[in-house]
């Protein structure tokens, strides 16, 4: 059953006439100084536990020039939640589809088992005078057999770093954030930009990775690099993975995935990295904790680089 909360929210069903859309929920937020929520509750918990490999998925729309964030959460009845979490990536001014994976929410707090709300969703705190969004297409879908999890499905960057990943800079030199690349193909990705100040990054597992399930696999991800470094050429780009605490680490230049070059200004470059290269570099497939791609050490004054799809890949069946 639906249920909205009434605070100082006002929400209706809207017919936009739009394929795919039609009727949404328009929810409007007063400008009375006020902050509240939405969200979609059961009287009871309910287990979704089916669905710990899936994703939560909703699509959403703010008005064209709207500056105010979106945060989301699931709860699990007073106090179990997943924690608010700020939605990354909106455009505003069409409709854009969300994919919340459900060990992120997991990875929060949440508690599968006794989940009684499908979503709360509202303008950030202390950004909701006279704002609105409009919500579409609420969903939780199943996931790949066999996938998922924390770290399990060995992905760690898609249209979000998946728990336990999450964007990482070592020592200052860049600042990274999430923005829609303008090919919809990789949608939602991750970009660097670099100051020049001496510096490694790229991702961080709050905890360890195992990831034996991957052995003769590989690590692939895709690379585009908007603005090389200003001392000119693409630079030279390393791939570094580490353990808990430096326990081992293992350096390749990018020359030495299968692609074999470094990345090329103004498109997309696919990598695939065979995790024996990097376990004759030192690598171990028990504890993966830091996964970074960067230029030579202090060269990247002026790179602005995105990452996508990055994923340790299982050998082909045998
Ligand atoms: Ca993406």
């Amino acid at each position: 059953m639906a249920r909205f909360a009434r605070v100082h929210v006002g929400w209706s069903l809207v017919d936009t006439g739009e394929a795919g859309h039609d009727t949404v929920i328009e929810a409007t937020f007063a400008a009375d100084g006020a902050n509240g929520l939405i969200y979609i509750q059961s009287a009871a918990g309910v287990d979704l536990t089916s669905f710990a490999t899936g994703n939560l998925v909703f699509d959403l729309r703010l008005p064209a020039g709207a500056t105010h964030g979106i945060t989301y959460k699931v709860d699990c009845g007073f106090p179990c939640t997943s924690g608010e979490q700020e939605l990354t990536g909106i455009v505003p001014g069409e409709w854009q589809t969300f994919e919340i994976p459900v060990s992120t929410l997991v990875s929060g707090g949440l508690e599968l088992d006794k989940v009684n709300t499908g979503i709360v969703i509202f303008p950030t705190w202390d950004q909701q005078q006279g704002v609105s969004f409009e919500l579409d297409n609420v969903r939780w879908e199943v996931g790949e057999p066999g996938g998922g999890g924390a770290g399990e499905s060995g992905e760690i960057y898609i249209d979000s770093a998946l728990a336990p990943w999450s964007l990482w800079d070592c020592c200052g030199g860049s600042t990274f954030t999430e923005v829609e690349d303008a090919d919809p193909a990789y949608g939602t990705v991750a970009e660097f930009s670099y100051n020049g100040i001496g510096t490694v990054n790229g991702f961080e597992a709050s905890t360890p990775v195992d990831v034996n399930a991957f052995a003769g696999g590989t690590l692939e991800f895709d690379v585009h690099l908007v603005s090389g470094p200003d001392s000119g050429g693409t630079g030279t780009w390393w791939l570094k993975l580490e353990g808990p605490g430096a326990s081992w680490a293992a350096e390749i230049p990018l020359t030495r995935s299968t692609e074999g070059i470094d990345p090329p200004v103004g498109a997309w470059q696919h990598y695939t990295v065979p995790l024996d290269t990097l376990i004759d570099a030192g690598m171990s497939l028990d504890d993966v904790t830091l996964v970074m791609i960067f230029p030579t050490w202090a060269t990247g004054a002026g790179v602005v680089v995105r990452y996508d799809n990055v994923k340790f890949v299982a050998p082909p069946a045998p």
